[in-house]
């Protein structure tokens, strides 16, 4: 059959990386790290909420953006930071902030890929009622503790780590949209996911996860789970704070929060503990949100799974290691296009052809008329890899006829053709097929799956479940 008229070609490229460190695809999930993940001291934590509390209090009393407590707060966390090794930069924000607002403060360890960034990020204002402990300076302190972990620990890092503390985020997240505004697209491109820290010490609290279910998050959630927490997402926040200025830019994004003004349910309290019918803070934006508002196990959890995250994504993967979950990602063509490239106009549910599972697949040509169509995705495999296996499920339907290749479909990695098949191999359902990708163990590949037909004579080939394999 003729599916649909005009464009281009679609090829599926995997890419296997060579040489020194394997940057990992933004979704993917590192197979091993090198160190456990060290334990954020708490005690430390709450030691710069103390400063922070005594910043407020010598300025009225808050901490509020355009104030000098927010700037003294702004001085603090510097200070901390040069003297622990890093690079800071002050952000003035020029637009779209209230006017007198203190700047952000950005800080990068200079180490691991610099195309590949992980950053980190709380707001550093409060509001003008109070001196703003829980909302923020639980995320900012832990955050802070985190930097200042991750400069002591000095592992080797294959990505790169950004801390942010944004200005006039109380006013509607000004600062933090104002840095993203600010990037050029090619900065923002290398951004591969935004974690936010807003409110996680809340003293009738839960254990939320922003966009539980995506991979940005997993990190995140598994420590929390490995904690027996259970978290659940953060509807509540949803929207709030400064995440959203990076998802308005299509960056991933996720965090930890445990609540604001929102009451806790009696299925909550069963799991969690405290007050069902009382709010998750009971000091939200209020006089009251001072250091006795602070739920100090919170603040431990959300410490120790800030640092699990930032190994995750950033420490060196440990050679040995053969964990290939995740280094497909999209592979079943489930969730958008994304991070496939090429002819991804390939990629969707179409009537005419279905989904090996799921609902969405990959139907490369078709066309009966001369024509290429690829999709592409970088692809790691874990150096630890004795043996690599690429996995896919291709139904191939035709009105050719006879045993002459006249529409081929190919595998390739880098370039390299690992598989071919053709109108010959047509049948009638999903065969699974298997390309081994063993020889580019420790390396990240572009694997490309190119569906070819010549002038006349559909023939189809239906793309779906593509994963890697150790074994
Ligand atoms: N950005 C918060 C607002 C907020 C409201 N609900 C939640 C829940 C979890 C975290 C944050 C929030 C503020 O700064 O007020
Ligand atoms: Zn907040
Ligand atoms: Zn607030």
């Amino acid at each position: 059959m003729i599916r649909r008229f005009a464009v281009a070609s679609v090829s599926l490229a995997v890419v296997l990386g060579c040489g020194t460190l394997p940057a990992v695809a933004a979704d993917s999930v590192p197979a091993a790290v090198t160190a456990a993940a060290p334990d954020v001291d708490v005690t430390k934590v709450k030691g710069h909420l103390n400063e922070l509390s005594a910043i407020a209090g010598r300025n009225g009393g808050n901490r509020r953006s355009t104030g000098q407590g927010y700037r003294d707060s702004v001085a603090y966390v510097k200070g901390r930071l040069q003297a622990a090794g890093y690079t800071v930069t002050e952000q003035p924000c020029t637009s779209g902030c209230t006017s007198g607002a203190g700047p952000n403060l950005i800080a990068e360890w200079p180490q691991g890929d610099a195309a590949n960034v992980y950053m980190f990020g709380a707001h550093l204002d409060g509001v003008s009622a109070g001196p703003g402990m829980n909302d923020n300076g639980s995320g900012s302190a832990a955050l802070l503790e985190n930097a200042l972990t991750l400069a002591q620990q000095n592992p080797t890092l294959r990505n790169r780590v950004r801390f942010a503390w944004w200005t006039d985020e109380e006013q509607g997240l000004n600062g933090s949209d104002f840095y993203v505004r600010s990037l050029s697209s090619a900065d923002r491109a290398k951004i591969k996911a935004y974690y936010n820290f807003d409110m996680i010490a809340s003293t009738n609290g839960g254990y939320f996860v922003n966009h539980i279910t995506s991979s940005a998050a997993a990190p995140m959630k598994a420590y929390w789970d490995s904690l027996g927490l259970r978290p659940e997402e953060n509807t509540e926040g949803a929207g709030r704070s400064d995440d959203y200025s990076f998802e308005q830019y299509g960056i991933p994004t996720s965090g930890y929060a445990m609540g604001a003004s929102a009451r806790k349910t009696s299925a909550q309290a069963s799991k969690w503990g405290g007050t069902a019918g009382s709010a998750y803070d009971p000091c939200y934006h209020r006089s009251c949100d001072t250091l006795t508002n602070i739920n100090t196990t919170g603040l431990d959890r959300a410490s120790d799974g800030i640092a699990y995250t930032i190994w995750q994504r950033a420490v060196l993967a440990e050679t040995g290691g053969c964990d290939t979950a995740g280094a497909v990602a999209n592979g079943g063509f489930e969730s958008g296009t994304a991070p496939w490239t090429g002819d991804t106009g390939s990629i969707g549910a179409r009537s005419g052809q279905s989904a090996h599972t799921g609902t969405r697949f990959a139907w490369l040509a078709g066309y009966g008329s001369t024509r290429t169509e690829s999709i592409s995705q970088t692809v790691t495999v874990p150096a630890g890899c004795t043996r690599a296996t690429l996995n896919y499920w291709l139904r191939i339907d035709t009105d050719e006829s006879g045993s002459t290749p006249y529409d081929r479909f190919t595998v390739k990695a880098d370039g390299t053709t690992l598989a071919t098949l053709s109108n010959a191999d047509a049948g009638s359902g999903y065969v699974q097929r298997s390309v081994d990708l063993t020889a580019y163990a420790g390396r990240t590949v572009t694997l490309a799956f190119t569906g070819t037909e010549d002038s006349s004579l559909q023939t189809g080939f239906v793309v779906d479940d593509v994963s890697l394999q150790s074994g």
